[in-house]
Order: C-alpha cells, then sequence, then structure tokens
C-alpha cells in the first residue's frame, strides 16, 4: 500500500506568515531558478472569513519565508467581493498560471460556519498570471458561469494543441442542480440533468484561450460510490507513464465532512482515460492540526512537484495550517501496476 509520508509538524503556519493572518493552508506550488515559490491561502478574520492570497519562497522546500509582506492577490474585485482562494499553479511556456476560486459573495454571512450555508456559494475559477512572481495580472474568471466552480486545476502542457482543465463544477450535478432549483441566475448545463454525475466530480474541459471552454468530459473513473464529492488537488504532473493526479474527495459522516487524498494515473494524450486509481487513500485526516484545525478532519493537498524519486505533496491541514508529505514514485507505480482499470 502506498501511503505519503508526512514531516514532523507543519511547515507554514499563521505565525511564519508575510502579514496578519489567523488561517494559511491550501497553497500553490512552482519551481523556478531553483527556488520553490508557494503561493498560500490566507484567512486574516475569522468573522468574514475573507481570504487573500501571500506568497513564500524556500531554498530547499521546507522552510519558507515571507516574500512580500501585502498580499498578491486581495479579495474585493467583483468577481472576488468574498474571497479569493486556494491557488493552484503551472507553469506552461515560461509563464506560470496560478488558478484559484473566486468567491463572489461573502463566506461567512451573521456567524454561519463554513459549510451551512443557505444559500450555495456561486464560485468560479479565476486565473492570476505571472511570469517573474513580481508583478501579478489578474485575469478574472475563466471557468463557465453559474457553475459554482472549484478545484480548477490547468494541465502544464497543451493537449493536441489546447488547453485542458480539470474541474469541479458543483451545480453540473443532479445533487447540484437540485441545490439550484429555485435559482433566480441562469444555469446552463452542458448535458441533460439524467446524465449528469449523481454527486459533484471532476470535469476535463478544453480551450483555445483560457476563456471559452468546450469538450466537456465527466471523468467517472475517479469517483467511488461511498464519496461524496471529489475535486482536483494539485495540477496534474507529467510523467513518462501518464499524468499523476493527486486529488481529494469528501466523504460525508454524521460528525461532518472528512477531506482525504487519492492518487491516480491518467492517458497522456486523453486524460479523460483513468489508467490506474488507487482504492485508497494515501494521506488522510490523523494528526491532531488535521482533524481538530478551524475546520475538522481536512487535509486538501494544492501542491507538488517530483524531485527524482520523490513525489513532494505540499497540503493544507485543518484549513489552519500548510503540511508537506512526500513518498517514492517508484513505490507509487508499483501501486497503479496493481490498480490498473
Ligand atoms: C472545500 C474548499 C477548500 C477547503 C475544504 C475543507 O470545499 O473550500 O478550500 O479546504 O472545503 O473545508
Amino acid at each position: 500500500m502506498f501511503k505519503l509520508s508526512r514531516e514532523a509538524s507543519p511547515i507554514f503556519t499563521s505565525d511564519h506568515a508575510c502579514f496578519p493572518t489567523v488561517a494559511v493552508f491550501n497553497p500553490g506550488i512552482a519551481r523556478k531558478d531553483g527556488k520553490v515559490y508557494m503561493i498560500y491561502r490566507s484567512v486574516m478574520d475569522n468573522a468574514s472569513y475573507t481570504s487573500h492570497l501571500g506568497m513564500a519562497i524556500s531554498e530547499d522546500g521546507k522552510n519558507f519565508m515571507c516574500l512580500s509582506d501585502v498580499p498578491v492577490a486581495s479579495a474585493g474585485q467583483e468577481h472576488t467581493k468574498g474571497a479569493i482562494e486556494d491557488p493552484r499553479i503551472v507553469e506552461i511556456d515560461g509563464v506560470f498560471y496560478i488558478t484559484y476560486v473566486a468567491v463572489p459573495q461573502n463566506v461567512l454571512i451573521d456567524g454561519a460556519v463554513p459549510g451551512k450555508r443557505d444559500v450555495p456559494l456561486i464560485t468560479s475559477g479565476g486565473l492570476l498570471v505571472t511570469k517573474d512572481f513580481q508583478s501579478f495580472e489578474d485575469w478574472g474568471v475563466i471557468t463557465p458561469l453559474n457553475a459554482d466552480d472549484k478545484d480548477a486545476v490547468l494541465f502544464p502542457k497543451k493537449i493536441t494543441g489546447k488547453f485542458a482543465m480539470l474541474h469541479r463544477p458543483f451545480f453540473w450535478s443532479q445533487k447540484g442542480v437540485e441545490a439550484t432549483e429555485f435559482a433566480s441566475f441562469p444555469v446552463e448545463l452542458p448535458r441533460e440533468k439524467e446524465v449528469l454525475p449523481k454527486k459533484p466530480t471532476a470535469w476535463l474541459s478544453y480551450s483555445d484561450d483560457l476563456f471559452h471552454w468546450t469538450d466537456h468530459v465527466i471523468m467517472h473513473d475517479l469517483m467511488e460510490e461511498s464519496d461524496d464529492k471529489i475535486g482536483p488537488g494539485l495540477p496534474p504532473i507529467h510523467t513518462d507513464r501518464g499524468w499523476l493526479l493527486i486529488y481529494h474527495h469528501v466523504l460525508s459522516t454524521p460528525e461532518g465532512n472528512i477531506y482525504s487524498a487519492k492518487a491516480a494515473l491518467l492517458d497522456l494524450v486523453d486524460p479523460s482515460k483513468v489508467l490506474s486509481r488507487l482504492p485508497y487513500n494515501i494521506l488522510e485526516p490523523e494528526m491532531p492540526y488535521e482533524k481538530e484545525g478551524f475546520v475538522k478532519n481536512v487535509v486538501f493537498p494544492t501542491g507538488g512537484f517530483i524531485d527524482d524519486d520523490t513525489l513532494r505533496i505540499y497540503y493544507g491541514a485543518g484549513d489552519t495550517s500548510i503540511c508537506l508529505a512526500s513518498g517514492s514514485i517508484t513505490e507509487l507505480f508499483a501501486e497503479f501496476d496493481i490498480y490498473r482499470l
């Protein structure tokens, strides 16, 4: 069985943060000129739960120091009025594309707790672009409108000449359609309701310009019967054997949701084909800081890379701190061989 091994404790917490913050988590990770860049989600206060994005840098990928004492991207634009969350980074031809979750409404209203809202947040995938981690351009919303889209990750290479993206449009599921029954906004579905997945899952979409997405495919084989929902974790990593996808899945229990990490291998030419999927978690909430954070029972992978034989995964723990876990790629591929679909 392949399991990721954790560092002894979180590697980045609000004590390390570059500006006052109550929680840091769900970081995007990129490598440039031998350094590791981290763009992380920072919650400034628990009352509004508004997030902004901060930036830190590391020589060894474990010890990070602040790179900017102000957010590199702040909430407050029309599409990010409520928050800017969960950055994920890919480099395509020398340009770093940072997808994020754009939240246009206030996240918490009148002391509501996360995940217990009457009205769904209608989130979208936004895009921040940089070449040098010094100046950032916000390209705004890129995912289809009114889909309650989260977890958008770009592939780090074009596939058959097009940009490719995995994302999790909540409303593009039968459960999502029910949630929008009395909605005052138009929801455009890519399929008839009957053929939508029952529960929110990952979709693969293609684009020529990063703004108009077509050829939507449901990633059926990533979902298991027991999953309440799943979502892409970190951007797919290119390997000779296929695209390595680390993603999260959510198990609904009477005690609340449990977020864990899983691994799959996708076909290089047609990533809608899942070549292998491990039928167990490669990381799940076990440590006190994962079980007891601001949100309980969360490991949420959002960044990482392969260094020689080592896979490094950066993840948010309990929506409170940032952690690092790693494993051997040789061992992971040996497991993929056992569980080929
Ligand atoms: C998801 C996202 C993540 C968060 C997770 C656990 O829906 O909002 O940002 O880490 O829930 O609360």
